[in-house]
């Protein structure tokens, strides 16, 4: 079935989806239909056992350089509000349940930034530049950035970025700790597939799991979290795939997962 948007260009592969945000005359910056076209993605492969990560990008120049400027500039407090202007687009990515990686080339910032950083891991290029730059526009971010920006950095980066609005290189972010790693610019697509296939080759069931802890290390304290772990790595035990994974082990050959 062909995958039908004007803002996404989607690509099936064995396994996996590549997603690439596609505005190219306005940097990709995110517009309401750009946000419905992605939830309306994320609904479609949510169930779909054939995408079982999805990797989003944008072009070389730019992941996206924001939210729609020109779409928001406008707008009144009573339209904000009562659109909940990107609250749907956060929330669907934030409860999507498979692993999505964020492939950054070029500009991710503002709502660029808070996209990249809703998804699981974030891979980028030697050209990347991160920022939340909504300082300069007189307003502040509103997807999340001052909240994941401070999780991922630490306080006093977040506050240099978000009060001066200055942008971080790849190499900056790498250290930071927003980035786990860095590719040559055209490297980086390539790359994010084989990440992207090596994840869609393991048990889903599995994946799926791991991702759930390792966002519960964000929402819990850390006893809560250990046992949550532990609750989860016990129920694994119901299903085939373990006893796939652990017995190909023990017979030297490569596990064939079925998702069960
Ligand atoms: N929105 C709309 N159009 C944009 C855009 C944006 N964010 N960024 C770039 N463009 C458009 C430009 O207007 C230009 O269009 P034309 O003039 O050709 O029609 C085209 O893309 C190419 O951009 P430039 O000519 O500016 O390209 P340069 O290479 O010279 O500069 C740049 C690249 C990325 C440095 C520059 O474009 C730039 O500074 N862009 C804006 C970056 C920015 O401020 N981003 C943050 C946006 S504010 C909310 C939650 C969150 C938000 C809002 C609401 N709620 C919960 C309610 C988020 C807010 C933001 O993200």
């Amino acid at each position: 079935m062909a995958d039908q948007y004007q803002t996404l260009i989607v690509e099936r592969e064995d396994g996996y989806a590549l997603v690439r945000l596609n505005r190219p005359d306005a940097l990709n910056a995110l517009n309401s239909q750009l946000n419905s076209e992605l939830a309306a993605f994320l609904d479609a492969v949510e169930h779909d056992d054939a995408v079982r990560c999805v990797v989003l990008t944008g072009s070389e120049k730019a992941f996206a350089a924001g939210a729609d400027i020109k779409e928001m500039s406008s707008k009144s407090y009573a339209e904000m509000f009562t659109e909940n202007f990107f609250a749907g687009i956060s929330d669907r990515i934030a409860r999507f349940r498979k692993p999505i990686i964020a492939a950054v080339s070029g500009y991710a910032l503002g709502g660029g930034c808070e996209l990249a950083m809703l998804c699981d891991f974030i891979l980028c290029s030697e050209s990347a530049k991160f920022g939340q730059p909504e300082i300069n526009l007189g307003v502040a971010p509103g997807i999340g950035g001052s909240q994941r920006l401070t999780r991922y950095v630490g306080k006093s980066k977040a506050m240099d970025m978000i009060l001066t609005g200055r942008m971080m290189d790849a190499q900056e972010a790498e250290r930071a700790g927003l980035v786990s790693r860095i590719f040559p610019n055209d490297k980086l697509v390539e790359e994010a597939k084989l990440v992207a296939a090596r994840i869609a080759s393991q048990s889903t069931l599995a994946v799926m799991m791991n991702k759930e802890m390792v966002d519960a290390a964000y929402e819990t304290t850390l006893t809560q979290g250990v046992r949550f772990e532990r609750r989860l790595f016990h129920s694994l035990f119901a299903f085939d795939d373990q006893k796939e994974g652990m017995g190909a082990f023990v017979e030297k050959r490569k596990p064939d997962f079925k998702g069960r």
